[in-house]
């Protein structure tokens, strides 16, 4: 029995040396050292000895080689899993110095951009930003700025209406009023400037949207007049467009100012000799401006005898066509990438 289980022993070593991989240590453990395995069935077999030593002394010899076996089990592992680790590791080695995906970084709409740097001209210039609600009542859109029901102006600018008294504005102006009545309560001066989203029910094309902006601007104080008025002008639209470019008011209707003023800025493209932009004019009209009709300060909660005030409303959208040479206001709206990432 004993040359039996040294024999087994030698052919568990000879084979568990040669393993392959850590799976077949695993596999080797079971068939060597299993309860089916040879050397256990051989060690079942000593009870069939004949005397107490020889049972104990090979008893004795099979723990030992159980022993050796699992020992030299153990060392092959060992090994064969430090190379197993260092196969892994050189597979799945990960470079922490590559460069990273590139995300595609963001940025402000083309209008976005044009409307900061409006706001920065005039925040320049002492202004304060206001902004308002899109969704307005009738009194706050209409009424205060002087076109009461049944005024021709309330035809040219129709709405959407949500119901028979509530709108989506059709101007920033309800900004001006709402400023006067819950921001200044009649103090002076008031210098604010009102970009925002306006709405009008238009057939759209190239130059029309039912939706677009506006920027507007108000002046109030003691003595404020049409000089300073048109000295704002020129400061923005040579901070615009460059130190070049000249304004020209023109006389006009409005029913919030009295009197009321179209402006032209000198044509950016031809320098006012004549192009086509201009229709050989040598003007582009960009918006409207004048003195706010007594009426309306009434409504925002100023006496007209005491102080006195202008306004200016121009559309960004328009400043940035010229700037950019963009043909077409829907390309502000209809997110297009290849539009947005021009700019
Ligand atoms: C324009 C043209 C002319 C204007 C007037 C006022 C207010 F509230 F003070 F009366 N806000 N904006 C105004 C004047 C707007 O846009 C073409």
């Amino acid at each position: 029995m004993r040359e039996q289980l040294l024999k087994l022993k030698d052919e568990a070593l000879a084979a568990i040396v040669n393993a392959p991989d850590v799976a077949t240590i695993q596999e080797m453990r079971v068939r060597y050292l299993g309860k089916k395995s040879d050397l256990s069935l051989a060690l079942g077999g000593l009870g069939k000895l004949p005397s107490i030593e020889e049972r104990k002394a090979m008893g004795a010899l099979g723990n030992e080689l159980k022993q050796a076996v699992s020992a030299a089990l153990d060392d092959r592992e060992a090994v064969l899993g430090e190379g197993e680790l260092e196969v892994r590791l050189a597979a799945e080695r990960i470079d922490v110095t590559l460069p990273g995906r590139p995300v595609r970084r963001g940025h402000l709409h083309i209008l976005n951009q044009v409307i900061n740097r409006i706001e920065d001209l005039f925040i320049a210039m002492g202004y304060e930003v206001a902004e308002t609600r899109q969704v307005e009542t009738d009194w706050y859109n209409f009424e205060a700025l002087n076109i009461p029901k049944g005024h021709p102006a309330r035809d040219a600018q129709d709405s959407f209406y949500m119901t028979d008294d509530v709108l989506l504005r059709t101007h920033t102006s309800n900004t001006q009023i709402r400023y006067m009545l819950e921001v200044a309560k009649g103090r002076t001066p008031v210098k604010i400037i009102c970009p925002g989203r306006v709405f009008r029910r238009d057939f759209e094309d190239a130059t029309h949207s039912a939706q677009f902006h506006q920027v507007e601007g108000l002046v109030i104080d003691k003595g404020i007049n049409m000089a300073t008025l048109k000295g704002t002008l020129v400061e923005m639209a040579h901070g615009l467009f460059g130190a070049g470019v000249g304004i020209r008011l023109r006389p006009s209707y409005f029913p919030f100012t009295e009197p009321s003023a179209e402006m032209d800025i000198s044509c950016i493209f031809c320098k006012g000799k004549g192009c086509r932009t201009c229709k050989g004019s040598g003007w582009i009209e960009i918006g409207g401006s004048g003195m706010v009709h007594p009426n309306v300060l009434r409504h925002g909660g100023y006496d007209p005898e005491e102080v006195s005030g202008w306004a200016f409303g121009y559309g960004p959208e328009r400043v940035a066509m010229l700037m950019y040479g963009i043909e077409d206001i829907r390309h502000f709206t209809n997110s297009d990438m290849r539009f947005v990432r021009q700019f």
